[in-house]
């Protein structure tokens, strides 16, 4: 393996003004990052690590030998990336500010929300519209459960399950995204009006997906999951899980591109519970600044999940909701644009309070008095 760069995220600041204007602005959101480790990898081992300022990376990116020093610059350009908004349909999703994605799983055996919609057509609307109503910005409709161990789903069962609730949630003047790694479910969600892809696969699990998706000009999320994308939870083997993810979804993302896919179409995501151990899970959230480096908007889903449950005695699923709010919070902090939650009002409600605190940071400058 050739050598490789990578540009961390390290120490965030309040505000620029608090560091004497010497902080980037990650990905056009309202978090600032003033110190960062340029890392180099050689054959998967961390071969050199420098903590510099900002002020400092420009000439230390310059000094790497030639090709380091051309991706290392597209990094640094790609950090501070602002991110153009999302059209799904008559909505504009901005995300200059981080938004909540609610989750529908129209399925019998989610981990968490399994069999309460499946039959029920109007509590999973009434869900939907509730979650809505309480802050969410778009609601990601599943017809398939990803959790391990789950029974595979026909095609056909699984476009039965989404398609009706999507055109009714659609004509109700939601934004919607259609969680599948089926090209034909995709295929028939859009047509009943959802507005942006979101596959666990990230398009490798159907050779038709991403052409269709190219074809139809919609933003897609490409989640990681280590190997093929047939078992999701296959064991990643990582030298560095944080490094190693890194370099798979930007492989995906150039893939993605080369298939016709508009680059400001393109979000990623770091797959959290996806073939990763509770220790390779922290490990990514803590270094979750660092994805901002690939120059695409981040979606962030830890909600209810095992390491939820892991680090909090075990508790059932269903009464994850305190912890995946702390979690959705770390997220947001290091500039997560969208989180994907079960239980939106409580989330809304702790990112307004985020929301706040954020704001007053940013208008707080302390001067010398004259
Ligand atoms: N997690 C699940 C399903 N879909 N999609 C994205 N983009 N990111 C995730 O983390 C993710 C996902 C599994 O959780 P669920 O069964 O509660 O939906």
């Amino acid at each position: 393996m050739p050598e490789s760069v990578y540009i961390r995220p390290i120490t965030l600041a309040d505000s620029p003004q608090s560091v004497g204007g010497d902080a980037l602005r990650l990905g056009g959101g309202l978090i600032w990052a003033n110190r960062f480790a340029l890392i180099v990898r050689r054959d998967g081992r961390v071969v050199s690590r420098a903590a510099l300022g900002m002020r400092e990376m420009p000439a230390a990116i310059a000094a790497l030998p030639a090709p380091l020093a051309a991706e290392a610059g597209a990094q640094w350009q790609d950090l501070a990336r602002v991110h153009a908004p999302l059209v799904c349909g008559a909505r504009t999703l901005r995300l200059d500010q981080p938004l909540v994605m609610g989750i529908l799983n129209v399925t019998p055996d989610s981990f968490s929300d399994g069999g309460q919609f499946l039959d029920s057509p109007e509590v999973a609307f009434d869900h939907a519209s509730a979650m809505l109503a309480a802050g969410a910005a778009l609601i990601d409709v599943g017809g398939e459960s990803t959790r391990p161990g789950a029974a595979a789903v026909w095609e056909g069962d699984e476009q039965r399950r989404v398609v009706p609730i999507i055109a009714r949630l659609a004509a109700a003047g939601a934004a919607l995204s259609i969680d599948s790694r089926r090209a034909g479910v995709i295929a028939a969600a859009l047509d009943a009006g959802a507005h942006l892809v979101n596959d666990v696969s990230a398009l490798r699990h159907d050779p038709r997906s991403a052409a269709l998706v190219a074809q139809r000009s919609v933003p897609v999320v490409l989640m990681h999951a280590p190997g093929d994308g047939a078992d999701l939870h296959a064991d990643g083997a990582y030298r560095d899980v944080v490094l190693d993810v890194f370099d798979t979804l930007r492989a995906w993302r150039d893939a993605a591109l080369a298939a016709g896919i508009a680059r400001e179409r393109i979000m990623i995501d770091p797959g959290i519970g996806f073939g990763k151990s509770l220790a390779e899970n922290l490990a990514l959230i803590n270094a979750l600044p660092l994805f901002h480096a690939l120059g695409q908007p981040i979606l962030f889903g830890a909600s209810r999940k095992r390491m939820i449950g892991a680090l909090s005695g075990e508790v059932a699923a269903h009464r994850r909701m305190p912890g995946s709010v702390a979690g959705a919070l770390a997220a947001v902090a290091a500039g997560a644009h969208i989180v994907r939650v079960h239980d939106v009002p409580e989330t809304v409600q702790a990112l307004h309070v985020w929301r706040g605190l954020r704001d007053a940071a940013l208008t707080d400058f302390s001067q010398i008095a004259e």
